[in-house]
């Protein structure tokens, strides 16, 4: 993208976006809770629309001028209701400004302070706005907590969701690194959730919609499902829709839907006034009408036979990594993916994810350290590498590249591995020096030049 404007007038915010776009272009970014959206996208998204306050919601707003934001919000709507094949008694809330925002809203309309919220374990891969605090005896690693099927949480509350509600969590078996749903139903039964969550940031398996549907019900609790990762896959039918199961979903819409940075509410149409209450006035001000515009462009998107492929291809291509890491010796929590993403537990090689995240990011891939299930490490130092899709797939990559690229990332992995034990400092030093590095980072580019990015 050109910005003549910005760069006659703010050449040093120009030159970091030229130096992010080069990055973006040269590197592999394999996080996968990030995407590349297409430029329409882009171009909504620094649109007009950006100037325009409308509090409120479609012909009910605070504020004058607002005919042309109806007309865009509607249709967003509308889009989403495409997009996931809404039923026509559901409802659709496009304001949300982050994923985060999505959730606390949903809590506002539904739930009351000091009621029980059963989720997802953290460092199982669930997710901050689902509630989080440490363990009481152990504030800076995780020990102790390796065993039990449930997490009543610790004293110190590190999200304000902690602060608010009482929050349960439930975990993965240790050995599978799967859910027992029957144990989860046992939990429910005893302390009896106002509200239960599935969805997190490092499961790479499909969540059982229905078993979780029978425990709410079971218990009189809502169920809200977080797609945040997977909306996407769940848009074109790679993975399953929790619609129909769950009373609520919430999503963010730069993942795998490959919008730009927001989030969707999808809910039972009689709960509408309360989550649309939730949201505004319950806690934000007036929405992001020019990130709506782009959200829009992304949905229409969404809906393309284009995208569909990409999605089932963003499968497969993470299903191959996993095969290949297997292959390999590596321990893929949960002996695979069905998703977008792949967890590696880096013990199985005696490292942890740190160091290696760092060397591989000088060698031109990124992926991120990630906690694992049974983590002994802290969350600076986690035991676990987590890669995604999405992005690579957006450039058009498939299984070939998924080979070369899980070749890379082993090398790399072993080239750095006795010198792993370094201070972070010291390890950092070490890496900018090393020739191999650079070697593969010189590969990665030319790959990344066989697949460029649209930007
Ligand atoms: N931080 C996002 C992720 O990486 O999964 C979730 O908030």
């Amino acid at each position: 993208m050109d910005f003549p404007n910005l760069k006659k007038q703010d050449p040093e915010i120009y030159k970091l976006v030229k130096k992010e776009e080069e990055k973006q272009q040269y590197k592999l970014s394999m996080i996968p809770s990030e995407n590349f959206s297409s430029p329409a996208v882009r171009e909504a998204l620094s649109s007009v629309f950006v100037h325009k306050y409308a509090e409120g919601y479609p012909h009910k707003r605070y504020y004058e001028g607002n005919q042309f934001v109806d007309n865009l919000e509607e249709l967003c709507q509308q889009r989403a209701r495409q997009a996931f094949s809404l039923p026509d008694d559901w409802h659709v809330n496009v304001q949300p400004l982050a994923g985060g925002n999505s959730n606390l809203a949903v809590y506002n309309g539904l739930l009351e302070p000091g009621d029980t919220i059963l989720s997802m374990y953290l460092p199982d891969g669930g997710h901050l706005s689902h509630g989080w605090s440490f363990p009481e005896k152990d504030e800076q690693g995780l020990e102790g907590q390796v065993e039990q099927a449930i997490y009543l949480g610790g004293k110190r509350k590190i999200s304000i969701v902690s602060k608010i509600f009482k929050v349960v969590q439930y975990k993965v078996e240790p050995d599978s690194r799967l859910f027992d749903y029957k144990k989860i139903m046992a939990i429910a039964k005893e302390y009896r959730p106002k509200m239960i969550i599935s969805g997190g940031t490092a499961y790479p398996r499909e969540i059982n919609y229905d078993a979780l549907h029978s425990i709410a019900k079971e218990v009189g609790a809502y169920y809200l499902a977080d797609i945040a990762h997977e909306a996407g896959l769940v848009a074109a039918g790679a993975n399953k829709s929790p619609i129909g199961k769950a009373d609520v979903i919430t999503f963010t819409t730069h993942k795998t839907i490959r919008g730009p940075r927001g989030a969707v509410i999808l809910c039972r149409g009689d709960l509408a006034d309360r989550i649309d209450f939730g949201v505004f006035p319950g806690l934000q001000g007036g929405p992001f009408e020019h990130t709506i515009a782009s959200l829009a462009v992304c949905l229409k998107e969404a809906c393309t036979p284009a995208f569909k492929k990409y999605a089932f291809q963003v499968v497969k291509n993470a299903q191959r990594l996993a095969q290949r890491f297997i292959e390999r010796g590596y321990d893929v929590v949960s002996g695979g993916t069905d998703k977008h993403l792949l967890l590696i537990d880096m013990r199985s090689k005696k490292l942890s994810g740190r160091n290696p995240a760092k060397a591989l990011d000088q060698a031109g891939i990124i992926m991120n350290r990630n906690s694992v299930p049974n983590e002994t490490g802290s969350p600076m130092n986690p035991s676990g590498l987590r890669m995604g899709t999405p992005t690579i797939t957006t450039r058009g990559m498939k299984e070939k590249e998924m080979d070369k690229i899980a070749e890379w990332v082993d090398y790399v992995i072993k080239v750095v591995a006795p010198d792993c034990d370094l201070k972070p400092a010291e390890f950092e030093e070490k890496i900018k020096k090393m020739p191999e590095l650079r070697k593969i980072a010189a590969e990665v580019k030319s790959l990344c030049q066989k697949y460029p990015l649209n930007i």
